[in-house]
């Protein structure tokens, strides 16, 4: 393997890192000292929402801003650390009055707007379990999600609620609040989110909550199977407060803007907990993707860390760096990417563009918390990973058919492992302790995702062990978008992939046959994506559909998108005998 390597200059007045050597830093590293860092609730016991934003005021800092709010419209609003702890209070207070509170799911579908952060804080507050939806997901993904979750709770807007849940009420018995943020009142069975805060008080007494209580609850996919949903509990902040220091070099004062959107882990992870348990202020733009705005943004706001995405510094890249030029973007001291692969010329341009580079970070919703990373004083290898951060044990391993594991070589290429015992390793997925079990071997997690460690130790990503896809940044598994297509009349079986784009990764492509008595065409492959974009949602729906005369299956009659993808890419089927079996399937 050949790469080069940015060694990176201290710039002058640059602040020192927060993480200073990685060979120290890992050798004296201990779960125990990064748990005591945390001060925990006064009466004893652990929340987040304490740790973000109560803790804060302790500090003395209740007068920093801890949100800056950037509406599409142009308005501006902002909140203080004491602002956010009092409306968070009020929400948690109207929550007890309303019979929530721990164990319950409180479950929040909107766009970027102040609502999302006050809800999913209040909710921590009373022990309830937030849980975020992507405000881009159709209905059909939307009912799953609530239903699975048994939410009691939605808070959503009256245009959301309209579009993707009002319909299915009826089909979700245990939703028995839907508190819109914008009005309430006017629909029959929802109530004001606003006049519920207004009707409490500004204080409230976070009860005990133990660190292992169930604090969030997101949905991810999997190859097989309805959306499963990944249980964390309140002593994952240990990990967040932690990398969000360490890896995101973040500290009190700091401005920073992280590109995700809260309704996946990104969001909630490094988007609300950890730079608030670091005392930094967060910008959140509602607006979407904008190349131009997006710079203005971090020149104007004086944005000082950036976590992004690679599609949006490819599409960065693609607007041309003369939208950058003249832009005094001196306040940026560090730039971090996650959730794709970040090719090398993305880091490079980085540097020639923004004046910095890329640092690339490697995490899954199950893991909590960034695990791999570039941090700021190690070199950059472009087009790696990172290294395992400290208090992570990671390793490239074969899965022995009989059980068990082995570690491999430096240079070998396998499934990158995690040893368990890292505070915001998954609990579980709810209400499917057989999936959970599967995730681990002989005391290692184990991601489905391929990679390969140099003798270095950093990580080099080569593809996904399973069928699940990333498009634009969001993890898609194959069975929701198969599911709806067949629930067209047209549609006799349908196979997922992901195709290579230039932009988005990959985009979603279906290959679909046809039940007796449907001819494919124009006119029917367009009404097949929009039916599927309808109840899917605009950023999970087929941008492609082929129809196919029959699909590659096993002998047990499950559909090979392994083959699907080779045949798409061109590539040589290599030995299909091998590729038969369900096995096979499941590597
Ligand atoms: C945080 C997040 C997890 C999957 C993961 C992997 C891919 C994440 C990556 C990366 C290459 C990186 N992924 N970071 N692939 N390089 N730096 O994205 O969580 O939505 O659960 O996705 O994303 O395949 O397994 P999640």
């Amino acid at each position: 393997m050949t790469w080069t390597t940015i060694r990176k200059t201290p710039q002058p007045g640059e602040p020192a890192p927060n993480f200073a050597d990685y060979e120290t830093g890992r050798a004296n590293f201990s779960w125990e000292t990064a748990r005591a860092e945390l001060e925990g609730l006064p009466g004893g016991g652990l929340n987040i929402a304490y740790e973000a934003v109560d803790r804060q005021l302790r500090a003395g800092r209740g007068d920093a801003i801890a949100l800056r709010w950037l509406g599409k419209n142009g308005e501006r609003r902002e909140f203080s650390y004491a602002e956010l702890a009092r409306s968070s209070n009020r929400f948690a207070n109207g929550l007890n009055r309303l019979g929530v509170g721990r164990g319950d799911r409180v479950c929040v579908l909107a766009g970027r707007i102040p609502e999302l952060y006050v809800a999913a804080l209040g909710a921590l507050k009373t022990g309830a379990v937030f849980c975020p939806l992507f405000s881009a997901f159709g209905p059909e993904p939307v009912r799953v999600r609530l239903a699975k979750s048994r939410a009691r709770v939605l808070v959503t807007t009256t245009l959301l609620y309209e579009r993707k849940v009002r319909a299915q009420r009826s089909a979700l018995p245990d939703l028995e609040h839907v508190l819109l943020t914008d009005g309430g009142g006017v629909e029959p069975g929802a109530g004001s989110f606003h006049a519920l805060l207004e009707a409490e008080a500004d204080q409230f007494a976070i009860p005990f909550t133990a660190p292992e209580d169930w604090a969030l609850l997101h949905f991810t996919s999997g190859t097989t199977g309805s959306p499963k949903g990944a249980i964390h509990v309140h002593e994952a902040v240990v990990a967040h407060r932690l990398t969000g220091r360490s890896v995101l070099d973040l500290r009190p004062g700091d401005v920073y803007w992280c590109t995700a959107d809260p309704g996946w882990v990104t969001g909630v992870s490094y988007g609300i907990i950890a730079p608030l348990a670091n005392g930094a202020t967060l910008v959140v733009d509602e607006a979407e993707f904008d190349a131009s705005r997006w710079y203005a943004i971090l020149e104007q706001e004086r944005v000082n860390v950036w976590y992004t995405a690679p599609t949006a510094i490819r599409m960065l890249m693609k607007a041309g760096g003369d939208l950058a030029r003249g832009r005094d973007l001196s306040a940026l001291r560090f730039a971090a990417s996650v959730g794709e692969p970040l090719h090398p010329e993305g880091v490079v341009w980085g540097l020639e563009t923004l004046g910095q580079p890329f640092h690339d970070t490697w995490w899954q919703t199950e893991t909590g918390a960034i695990m791999i990373a570039n941090t700021r004083t190690q070199d950059i290898r472009p087009g790696s990973m990172g290294r395992s951060l400290p208090g992570i044990e990671a390793a490239i391993v074969r899965r022995r058919s009989e059980g068990g594991l082995d570690l491999l070589e430096p240079g070998a290429e396998g499934e990158l492992a995690l040893r368990v015992g890292w505070p915001s390793l998954f609990r579980g997925y709810l209400d499917d302790e057989e999936r959970y079990r599967q995730c681990f071997a002989a005391g290692w997690y184990l991601t489905g995702d391929l990679a390969t460690r140099d003798v270095d130790g950093y990580y080099w990503f080569l593809g996904r062990a399973d069928d699940v896809i990333k498009t634009a940044g969001h993890l898609i598994g194959p069975f929701e978008i198969e599911s709806v297509l067949l629930e067209h009349p047209a549609v006799a079986e349908a196979g997922m992939i992901g195709k290579p784009d230039a932009f988005a990764g990959q985009i979603i492509k279906v290959f679909v046959t046809l039940k007796p008595g449907y001819a494919p065409g124009d006119a029917l492959r367009k009404e097949l994506i929009g039916f599927a974009r309808t109840r899917l949602g605009p950023a999970v729906a087929p941008r492609e559909l082929e129809f196919a005369v029959d699909l590659p299956k096993t002998r047990s009659g499950k559909i090979m998108r392994r083959l699907l993808r080779a045949r798409e890419l061109g590539l040589p089927l290599g030995d299909l005998s091998a590729l038969e079996t369900d096995e096979a399937q499941n590597l």
